[in-house]
């Protein structure tokens, strides 16, 4: 084979290698957004609150106007926030993180807001170890309008000779009970399942108390396959349904890499089609729409490309999802989980209005409704759209305050 064969050969290599990376790196760089210019977006009409900080995740209960959150501080998700591998120091029991409960009726002030009392946890139990929360549900009961479930991931640290480093998060699921307007939550059960609960990130609970899915955010809890999920976003434990006495299986699997989940109200469901979404996180930026099947399963229906990396779903009255996005990923850990009280962390709100009846193209229709450098919110991971009061509310697991907007 003459040299110039070999050489023409080996340009080949070249050009395709490069042909196929820029397949793979274009979208990658894309979601990573690389080069974007960060907007400023539906910012002209809100309002702050810096006394609730590190909300994780915001529930609307439509027929009262309370919008429930569960939240910690950013500093110490700067110390324990096992989904980016923060594994340092836990909450320890006796300072464990909250929920907060904001009356939407009134403008938001330090006096619209309650901090939930907890009662009936289980401090005397030794495996008991607290609560470092994250991924939020609250469910009004098909049973007791008056009742609702509240379904929270809890991210224990492992109990000795474990240890954080080498086994990572012992996370759980917690459910409570309390009633509309109250700010009592009383403590019901723990349900743990290391086999299936294994990297719990978000939570869609049953109206009757019975049960709930969690979505699993890596394939484990530490070391090397953790890392290679997220360069290649292939594997993924998908979503576990778990009955409240901790009967668990897996629901869906061979989705990459899922983080906020969600399901479609009651005025969207027909008869035989119930829908979840779901939301791929980090550099698997798609929407993955997904029906329940009635053994409590779910079946991938169909996936929606997004272009930016995203975070935890709401969805309101009208079937329309909201999703925190982060226009800037690669600031995203830097701003999120080192420094979140200096870092501005670009934010926006994307929403993505669903027509179930319509031809693919026509079915999902995404834009971007909200966007900020960080100056009025840093690092948002969830966005609650009000269509009575034609409000957006957005926090962040370490952001430093909730924002409010008019749209
Ligand atoms: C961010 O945006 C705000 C308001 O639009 C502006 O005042 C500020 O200078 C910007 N900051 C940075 C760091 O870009
Ligand atoms: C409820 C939920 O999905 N929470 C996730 C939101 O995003 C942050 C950042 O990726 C995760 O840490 C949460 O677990």
């Amino acid at each position: 084979m003459s040299l110039k064969v070999v050489g023409l050969g080996l340009a080949g290599i070249f050009a395709v290698s490069i042909g196929v990376l820029s397949i793979w790196l274009g979208p990658l760089v894309t979601v990573l957004g690389v080069g974007r210019v960060v907007e400023k977006l539906g910012d002209a009409h809100c309002d702050t609150l810096p006394e609730l900080q590190a909300c994780e995740k915001m529930v609307l209960h439509r027929p009262s106007g309370m919008l429930y959150m569960s939240c910690s501080t950013p500093i110490s998700r700067t110390k324990w926030c096992p989904t980016v591998d923060n594994l340092d120091t836990p909450k320890p029991p006796t300072d464990p993180d909250g929920f907060a409960i904001v009356d939407t009726s009134q403008p938001l002030s330090s006096a619209s807001f309650k901090r939930v009392t907890l009662k009936g946890l289980p401090i005397d139990d030794p495996t008991w170890r607290g609560l470092n929360l994250v991924g939020l549900d609250v469910v009004e009961s098909s049973i007791e309008p008056n009742v609702l479930w509240v379904y929270v991931i809890n991210h224990r640290p492992p109990l000795p000779p474990k240890t954080p480093k080498t086994d990572g998060a012992d996370s759980c699921v917690e459910i409570f009970r309390t009633t509309v307007g109250s700010d009592e939550f009383i403590h019901v059960r723990t349900v743990e399942d290391a086999e299936h609960i294994v990297t719990p990130n978000d939570v869609v609970g049953q109206p009757d108390g019975s049960g709930f899915w969690v979505s699993n955010d890596h394939i484990a809890r530490v070391g090397s396959a953790r890392t290679m999920e997220l360069l290649t976003g292939r594997e993924g434990l998908g979503i576990t349904y778990c009955t409240v006495v901790g009967n668990c299986k897996f629901a869906i699997t061979g989705i990459p890499s899922l983080n906020g989940i969600v399901r479609a109200p009651p005025s969207k469901l027909s008869m035989n089609q119930e829908l979840f979404y779901g939301a791929g996180h980090a550099t698997n930026a798609k929407l993955f729409v997904m029906e329940r099947q009635s053994d409590n399963s779910l079946v991938l229906s169909d996936t929606v490309n997004m272009d930016h990396a995203m975070d935890n779903l709401s969805i309101d009255e009208q079937g329309s999802v909201y999703v925190a996005t982060f226009p800037k990923l690669y600031h995203w850990r830097t701003g999120y989980t080192k420094a979140p009280e200096t870092y501005l962390n670009p934010s926006s709100v994307h929403k993505i209005s669903i027509d179930p009846g319509a031809y693919f193209g026509d079915k999902y229709k995404v834009e971007k409704i909200f966007e900020t450098n960080g100056t009025l919110i840093s690092g948002a991971t969830s966005a609650v759209w009000d269509s009575k009061k034609k409000t957006l509310w957005i926090h962040g697991v370490a952001s430093k305050n909730l924002v409010a907007c008019k749209l």
